[in-house]
């Protein structure tokens, strides 16, 4: 049976030198401030790197008393070899329903979408949940495309019977509205990354997010 998820507060790992800060910080901060789930994204690590990484988050994630989903961008191998709960993929990554035979029904799968055939082939590829976005302008990912705004967000939901995650260029500003447009839950890097504190960043997401769907 598949583990049961929420995607509520997305928490997704980033590296910035520039700031002083590791994949790791970033998912301490995400568990401490109380995150649903965590995704180790590691786009320039190589794979032994990023399995080390992984397997640290995944014992992080173990000790931590509240119930969080690990998930691993871009790399099923890595998700599997290191026990995470799952992977996000996008369309650039191994395809969905390939992975979904890889991963069996138990692990979740997560895909990207940013557009309604997106989500409706990820579904029909066996995706638990899509990743909407970018729904804002973000500086995050380069490649990330036009923003969909919230009517973008909104039609995609609407066009899928499994939740969506709103991502790019989510703050705390911005949960009440993509909650209000249909996602089951805020994606975010930068709002917590670039954050001078962390830990209280997520906390305050947090509460946000429990304002709206309830804690
Ligand atoms: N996918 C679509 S937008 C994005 C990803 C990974 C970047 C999100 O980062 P931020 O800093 O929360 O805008
Ligand atoms: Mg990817």
């Amino acid at each position: 049976m598949k583990k049961a998820f929420r995607l509520g507060l997305y928490v997704i790992t980033d590296s910035r030198a520039d700031l002083g800060r590791g994949h790791l910080e970033v998912a301490r901060a995400a568990l401490e401030g109380g995150a649903d789930v965590l995704q180790l994204r590691a786009k320039s690590a190589g794979g032994r790197e990023m399995y080390e990484m992984a397997v640290a988050i995944g014992e992080m994630v173990r000790k931590s008393d509240r119930m969080v989903t690990f998930l691993v961008n871009d790399r099923l191998d890595v998700a599997l070899a290191a026990g995470a709960d799952g992977v996000h993929l996008g369309w650039d990554d191994i395809p969905p329903i390939k992975a979904r035979r890889l991963l069996g029904d138990e692990l979740i799968m997560g895909v990207s979408a940013s557009s309604v055939e997106e989500a409706v082939a990820a579904r029909e590829a066996g995706a638990d949940y899509l990743g909407v976005g970018p729904v804002y302008p973000t500086s995050t990912k380069e490649d990330a495309g036009e923003p969909l705004g919230l009517e973008g967000l909104r039609e995609i939901a609407q066009a899928v019977d499994i939740p969506v995650v709103a991502i790019g260029g989510v703050n705390l500003e911005r949960v009440r509205e993509v909650l209000e447009a249909g996602a089951s839950g805020v994606a975010v890097i930068s709002a917590v990354t670039e954050a001078e504190d962390m830990r209280r960043a997520v906390l305050r997401l947090r509460r946000e997010v429990d304002r709206y769907l309830g804690s």
